[in-house]
């Protein structure tokens, strides 16, 4: 799309169509599987509504082997403090493509360890994160494609392969 190569309509669709797919997949991908390798709230951070690369990211963690519980789009700060009290995840995901999320991702973070909850790691993916944004925001890793991102998760949790 952005070297004009192909369209947004043809993305968004895209985007339609793998989750569509995953849907399909995801219960045969999942088949024998043996038990969770860990848990992760993953959400798209306060003021941004893209959620196409957090679905695709989410498809990928639960093909490994991740619980997932997916909180959506432009999560305020309050509804991720809440859904980690809850849930008590291994594992925080935050997706950000919009610069104004950056400071969303960083308030979010503060907040979560504020109210104490220490124990899960936190990893931010998608196209504005980098070691820059990970080091601002006081995350513990950033990811910006999928596959990259579960390996990721899987070393956060000390899980081999
Ligand atoms: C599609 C799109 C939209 C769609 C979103 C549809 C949807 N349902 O998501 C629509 C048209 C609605 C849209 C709206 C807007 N958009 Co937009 N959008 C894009 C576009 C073209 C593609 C994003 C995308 O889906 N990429 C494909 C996915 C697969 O890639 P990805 O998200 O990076 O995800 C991968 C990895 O990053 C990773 N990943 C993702 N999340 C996570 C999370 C974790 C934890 C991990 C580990 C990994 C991970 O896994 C994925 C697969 O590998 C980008 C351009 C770009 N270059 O990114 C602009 C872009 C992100 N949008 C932009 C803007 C400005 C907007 C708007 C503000 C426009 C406006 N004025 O209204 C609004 C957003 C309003 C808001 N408050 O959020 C800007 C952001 C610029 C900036 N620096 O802030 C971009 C960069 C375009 C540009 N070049 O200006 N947008």
């Amino acid at each position: 799309f952005e070297k004009g190569e192909y369209f947004l309509s043809e993305l968004l669709l895209g985007g339609e169509i793998f989750k569509g797919i995953m849907e399909l997949a995801l219960p045969m991908i999942k088949e024998g599987e043996g038990k969770k390798i860990g848990k992760m709230v993953l959400g798209t951070v306060k003021e941004d509504i893209h959620n196409i690369g957090k679905d695709i990211f989410k498809a990928f963690a639960e093909a490994a082997g991740f619980e997932v519980i997916d909180i959506g789009v432009d999560v305020p700060v309050e509804k991720f403090v809440d859904a980690v009290k809850e849930n008590k995840p291994d594992l925080v995901g935050m997706s950000c493509l919009i610069t104004a999320g950056i400071s969303s991702m960083k308030k979010t973070i503060e907040a979560i360890k504020q109210a104490g909850l220490t124990e899960p790691k936190i990893i931010i993916g998608g196209g504005r994160v980098d070691e820059e944004v990970k080091e601002f925001t006081g995350a513990d890793a950033w990811a910006d494609d999928a596959a990259k991102g579960v390996r990721l998760c899987k070393e956060l949790m000390g899980v081999e392969g």
